[in-house]
């Protein structure tokens, strides 16, 4: 099945808002060649940069996506932010799970899937993002970690809402160390993965299913990462901070 490849930058705590517009009027004309029909390119900002951002890509092939959601649809959560106020800023992609959330904010399996089914109610489109770390890959327990984060991350889908969901395959070792999975390392997860979703969604919401990989990707691998068959985008970190190296890595990936 060919699904259509999705780049998304996470920029992480970087970016003020003019540093953002910026970043965004810079990658414009260097990404005006990709046609939307090709690959979604995403950028994510911090909260407080997604106004400028959103307002910077109007008129161009860039979509945004926040980095966290809140579940509540209001109330007494100091500091959180809702699903609906995402919405009505213009955001349409919302990153979830990521492993710096879950190592150092306490995200767990139960949070993300309080998360992804505010996010799906308010229909923004969710990036769940699961991995293993570095001493869980070296003692043979990557693919059981995963089933453990896709089984408790996706509980209680329908298929029709698996269908808009978008998985990011991040090794936690691969993460700001500039190590990266090998493309065979990577197709094997993500097939995995893969696999996986299709025994929990049935084969034809599984194969629809994009798995981007991310983890240390960069230009110079972009391209035989995502010309295996189930490696289908990437979620971008240092690479996305900068126009002229997100903007080669997306030319190299499509
Ligand atoms: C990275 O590549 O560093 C990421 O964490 C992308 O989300």
């Amino acid at each position: 099945m060919s699904r259509k490849v999705i780049i998304a930058g996470n920029w992480k705590m970087n970016k003020t808002a003019a540093e953002g517009k910026a970043l965004v009027d810079a990658l414009k004309p260097l990404v005006a060649d990709v046609c939307p029909d090709v690959a979604d390119i995403v950028v994510c900002p911090t909260f407080t940069t997604l106004a400028a951002v959103i307002d910077a890509v109007k008129g161009s092939n860039i979509k945004v996506g926040a980095q966290n959601v809140h579940w509540a649809e209001s109330g007494a959560f100091t500091g959180e932010i809702s699903a609906a106020m995402l919405k009505e800023l213009g955001v349409e992609y919302v990153i979830l799970g990521h492993s710096e959330r879950r190592q150092y904010f306490g995200e767990t399996d139960e949070t993300v899937n309080k998360r992804l089914k505010a996010a799906l109610a308010a229909g923004l489109k969710p990036i769940v993002c699961v991995g293993e770390l570095l001493e869980e890959r070296e003692t043979g327990k990557t693919e059981k970690v995963l089933f453990t984060q896709l089984e408790g991350g996706l509980a209680g889908l329908s298929k029709e809402d698996m269908a808009k969901v978008v998985i990011a395959y991040e090794p936690v070792w691969a993460i700001g160390t500039g190590k990266t999975a090998t493309p065979e390392i990577a197709e094997e997860t993500h097939n995995y993965i893969r696999c996986t979703l299709n025994d929990m969604f049935g084969k034809e919401i599984g194969e629809g299913v994009r798995i981007q990989y991310g983890g240390s990707m960069k230009a110079e691998n972009a391209k035989e990462l995502v010309a295996q068959p189930n490696i289908d985008g990437g979620l971008i970190g240092g690479a996305a901070l900068k126009a002229d190296s997100f903007s080669a890595l997306i030319h190299n990936a499509i």
